[in-house]
């Protein structure tokens, strides 16, 4: 028997150093396990949600179908998370890059390592806005419409930037 296909949903989250290049590292990282492509969100920039002595958070989703099963996806999607210097501190703290698995098909999960769907997904702008980018009829198990949650969801600042470098083009 040969292994199923989930579709997935990965949250993406950075506000430390090079933001940018570790989102892009990221997603790089997920077309390895990937089959088929990886689908990217816009990207945002927002205020911190928890913590306020920290920067600004880029934020993004990626949905791709995988054969990994839940928690041997974790454990690749922190192996991600290490290579890109991911120190843990504080929980909601200062992160180089983190990754979340928001959805893993039409699965709920909830065990001592992980739960499915992402237990803040629906409090969340700076996620629910990029899934509706990319999927705006989607259903979240147990939560309902993405419709739904955007419009019960806390305000927040929320700017659309683009995934190229700020930076200005150096003069040739
Ligand atoms: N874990 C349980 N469920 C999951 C899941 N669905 N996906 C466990 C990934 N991990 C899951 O996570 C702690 C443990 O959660 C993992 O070891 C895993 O077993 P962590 O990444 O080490 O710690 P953390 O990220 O500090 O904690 P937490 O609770 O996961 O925080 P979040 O939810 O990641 O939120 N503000 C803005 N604007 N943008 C952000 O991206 N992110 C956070 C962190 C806070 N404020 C933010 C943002
Ligand atoms: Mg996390």
């Amino acid at each position: 028997m040969g292994a199923s296909l989930a579709p997935v949903w990965i949250g993406l989250g950075a506000n430390q150093g090079d933001c940018r290049a570790h989102l892009q590292f990221a997603l790089n990282g997920l077309a390895g396990l990937a089959v088929g492509r990886v689908v990217r969100s816009p990207l945002y920039r927002s205020a911190p949600v928890g913590p306020q002595d920290q920067a600004d958070f880029f934020n993004a989703v990626a949905r791709f179908d995988t054969v990994l099963a839940p928690h041997a996806l974790l454990d690749r999607l922190q192996s991600l998370e290490q290579a890109r210097g991911r120190v843990r501190a504080r929980r909601w703290g200062p992160r180089t890059l983190d990754l979340d698995i928001l959805l893993y098909g039409v699965q709920r999960l909830d065990d001592g390592r992980l739960k499915i769907p992402h237990p803040e997904l629906s409090r969340r702008l700076f996620v629910l806005r990029p899934m509706a980018d990319l999927d705006p009829l989607l259903e979240i198990p147990g939560h309902g419409t993405l419709a739904d949650l955007l419009a019960a969801c806390p305000p927040l600042r929320l700017d659309s930037v683009s995934w190229r470098s700020a930076e200005p083009p150096p003069h040739i």
